[in-house]
């Protein structure tokens, strides 16, 4: 566990429908149609308040663009609220991909704050269907986390990021050595 000024960051390995947290950010796609990996998850636990509330912000405003977060209740899940973000496609690295999967995590925080949450979860985004090297985004990811703490937060909020895979798991426990140096 980290604490950063008023952030404190988790580390764990485990199934993301199962956390007990205000929102859990789900890896969607830019329609809000259900997929597979964690959104298939999230869909089957959540049940179809979720798939309703998706459909109607696919609706009011197209779907979500890449980099970009829409929020919706949880439905079924612990959770009261589910975020859905958009990561990129991995396309080797040059087109973006870092800045948007950046992006992921701000605006995702952003939502977080705005709605007064004070704990939110997090997969790995990108990392499974998308193809992003885990190595690479589980920099990303925690440089986002970093900065949020350091640069933009001034509300008591706890991140958690539950890693589904143990190989997953460790990437995000080298990359936090490697990005807060301890
Ligand atoms: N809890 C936590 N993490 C999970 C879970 C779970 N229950 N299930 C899978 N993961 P992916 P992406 C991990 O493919 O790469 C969907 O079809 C998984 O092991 O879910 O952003 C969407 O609709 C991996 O580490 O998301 C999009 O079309 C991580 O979650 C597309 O996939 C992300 O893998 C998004 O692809």
């Amino acid at each position: 566990m980290q604490q950063i000024k008023e952030t404190t960051l988790e580390l764990i390995q485990g199934d993301i429908t199962e956390a007990e947290v205000d929102a859990i950010v789900n890896a969607a796609n830019s329609e809000l149609i259900g997929g597979g990996g964690v959104d298939g998850a999230i869909r089957r636990a959540g049940g179809t308040e979720i798939a309703r509330a998706c459909a109607e912000i696919r609706r009011r405003e197209g779907g979500c663009p890449t980099g970009q977060a829409v929020i919706t209740p949880g439905g079924n899940l612990p959770a009261r609220y589910v975020i859905h973000t958009v990561g990129p496609v991995w396309e080797g690295g040059n087109s973006g991909e870092p800045e948007l999967l950046a992006s992921c995590y701000q605006e995702s925080l952003r939502l977080a704050v705005e709605n007064g949450f004070q704990s939110v979860a997090f997969p790995s985004i990108s990392t499974g269907i998308y193809g992003y090297p885990t190595e690479k985004a589980a920099v990303v990811a925690l440089t986002a986390v970093k900065e949020f703490a350091l640069q933009g937060n001034t509300v008591p909020i706890t991140i958690e990021f539950v890693l589904f895979d143990e190989a997953t798991h460790t990437c995000y426990l080298d990359a936090l050595l490697n990005v807060f140096g301890k």
